[in-house]
């Protein structure tokens, strides 16, 4: 019988270095304990609703911030059925942003933590999420932000709060595995904590179903 892939999930706010480590670890996935791994990243901007929502981040369109909350919600929920397909045939998904980014930027914005929730109950839920975190003035000296619209260093640091008081390890983010990475750490440092976490949990994972966010 074909063991379920495992669904990874990364969180943080912008510049903690996520893309690279989504990368590192599905090399590792892939090269080192050779099963086989994808990697996603939300919003995915090539569908017709990720386009809607990239001209909003690229300041080209204005929108109303609940319409694009679910607009957000619609990009993961329409990405359902290919999660499910995937973990069903075997493939490791690492994932670069998920729900609890749609409930962070959104809740920082002053929209009601709830109701930024309720949309994403019923997705698939992540089995291991790493949370990469460090300064606010740390992230913003990594280099200059790409000029999208959320990357400003007052709104970044309201994200980083919602994350570490709302979300992190907090009973509604619902029995997931939350690991908190120090993102100030040379890239091979970060790679190797996040690999050797990966390589003694996963056995334990693919014996578990796969659950839904609640
Ligand atoms: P990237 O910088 O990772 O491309 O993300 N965002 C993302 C939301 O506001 N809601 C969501 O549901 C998701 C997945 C985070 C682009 C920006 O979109 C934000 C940064
Ligand atoms: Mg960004």
């Amino acid at each position: 019988m074909i063991k379920r892939g495992l669904f990874i999930l990364f969180e943080g706010v912008d510049r903690v270095g996520k893309s690279t480590q989504v990368q590192a670890l599905t090399n590792h996935i892939s090269n080192v304990q050779k099963l086989q791994t994808k990697s996603l990243r939300f919003p995915d901007r090539t569908t017709p609703i990720g386009q809607i929502i990239n001209q909003y981040l690229q300041n080209a369109t204005n929108m109303d911030d609940r319409a694009l909350h679910l607009l957000f919600s619609s990009n993961r929920w329409e990405a359902r059925d290919s999660i499910l397909e995937l973990l069903n045939n075997g493939t490791n998904i690492v994932v670069d942003r998920y729900s609890y980014s749609g409930v962070a930027y959104s809740a920082a914005k002053g929209i009601d933590f709830d109701w930024c929730y309720a949309c994403e109950k019923g997705l698939p839920k992540p089995d291991l999420i790493f949370y990469l975190t460090m300064s606010s003035e740390d992230a913003t000296k990594r280099g200059e932000y790409g000029g999208e619209r959320y990357e400003k260093l007052d709104f970044q640091k309201k994200i980083k709060q919602i994350y570490e008081e709302k979300l992190v390890d907090q009973p509604n983010s619902k029995q997931t595995t939350w690991k908190i990475i120090n993102a100030n750490r040379p890239i091979d440092e970060i790679s190797n904590e996040i690999s050797s976490i990966f390589d003694s949990e996963f056995k334990n994972i693919q014996s578990s179903p796969i659950g839904k966010l609640e």
